[in-house]
């Protein structure tokens, strides 16, 4: 299946559009396929294949380091949410989960994710990105940054990149909330200095190139709404709504959006957390080809970022979605206690795995 691919353009510049009808259709479709699929493609103006490639470009360096370098900035402390998370420290839900391990097993055979054996073999970079709140009860979510050494262009290449993937899902999310009959600013609203995450993934396709090997094994995000850039490495799965497995291909300057766990909270499961894996297939292994035939680096790096909730405001069903019959699912919590509730079960934040 084709994910149907939205350009903002007309979003963001009302005047280059064909007036509000049209724009209302385009909103109730990206509130539908929210819904429908948990994934969205969209193309922003203000996010070019070329940033996407600078960013690329310096991650690769960064992963390329010997593992001891790397590990100066690994904050397990602050839960991993700034700096370094070395591979086999985060867990798959679906390894802890047994709720979803019975959920997965009752999916046609041809749908069913790979099972992970274990932590994830991917490492990860967490940079926070745009400003934080001067006070707030969950400080460990909201560190300092840490800066690699010998990386002068780090923090202008992460703000760069991290603030225009945050400003399409500022767009999407304001879409979005018009499309489901909601204010305008009622997601953006409770955005405002959230936690959010530039936090690419680094898989090193040389130690671990093997087809059907998990690097992320099924699990959803725990955030409002994820993002991703194109990836040089093919190999991210995601399940729609209908349980049917989907090969991700995210055209060339196309940005990937992906319903989190936070956005499932808030329209009382109107949107559903999308579930995901990523797993080297045929598609990864030719690309491993091509990139070894043309000498280019054989780190597998995501451009992934987490968009979030502010971690003080409160996540509940919004609006009318306070109404649904779901709703009582969806008690009120704080958007800051719940993330560490989520970051414990995948061992971000001590007790290892416990639900
Ligand atoms: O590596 C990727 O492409 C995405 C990884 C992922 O699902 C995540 O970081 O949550
Ligand atoms: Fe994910």
């Amino acid at each position: 299946m084709e994910l149907p691919v939205i350009d903002l353009q007309p979003y963001l510049d009302p005047s280059s559009s064909s007036g509000d009808d049209e724009m209302k259709r385009v909103c109730s479709e990206v509130s539908r396929t929210l819904s429908e699929t948990g994934a969205l493609l969209v193309k922003d103006p203000r996010c070019s294949a070329q940033d996407n490639d600078r960013f690329i470009d310096m991650m690769e360096k960064y992963f390329e380091q010997p593992d001891e370098v790397k590990r100066l900035q690994e904050r397990p402390n602050l839960h991993y949410q700034v700096g370094v998370t070395p591979e086999g420290v985060e867990v798959p839900r679906s390894l802890v989960d047994e709720e979803m391990q019975k959920k997965l097993k009752s999916l046609p055979k041809e749908c069913q994710p790979l099972t992970p054996t274990g932590p994830d073999p991917k490492w990860r970079y967490m940079w926070r990105v745009g400003p934080r709140p001067s006070t707030t009860r969950f400080q460990e979510l909201n560190s300092e940054p840490v800066i690699p050494e010998g990386f002068p262009e780090w923090k202008e290449t992460m703000d760069t990149w991290g603030s225009k993937m945050i400003a399409a899902i500022e767009a999407v999310a304001e879409m979005a909330a018009i499309g489901f009959g909601l204010p305008k600013d009622a997601f953006t609203s409770i955005m405002k200095q959230g936690p959010h995450l530039l936090a690419p993934t680094g898989s090193n396709l040389q130690r671990h190139g093997k087809e059907g090997t998990v690097f992320a094994g099924y699990h959803y995000d725990l955030n409002f709404l994820t993002i991703h850039g194109r990836s040089r490495f093919p190999g991210l799965s995601i399940w729609l709504r209908n349980g049917k497995k989907v090969e991700v291909k995210v055209p060339v300057g196309c940005l990937l959006i992906q319903t989190g766990k936070q956005i499932e909270w808030l329209t009382a499961g109107d949107c559903i957390a999308g579930m995901h894996e990523v797993v080297v297939t045929k598609r990864t292994t030719d690309a491993i080809k091509a990139a070894s035939e043309e000498n280019r680096s054989l780190w597998r790096v995501s451009s992934t970022l987490f968009s979030h909730i502010a971690s003080d405001a409160v996540l509940k069903p919004l609006g009318h979605f306070s109404q649904s019959p779901l709703a009582d699912k969806y008690p009120p919590i704080c958007a800051g206690e719940f993330v560490e509730q989520e970051l414990s079960v995948i061992n971000l934040k001590g007790n290892k795995g416990e639900l």
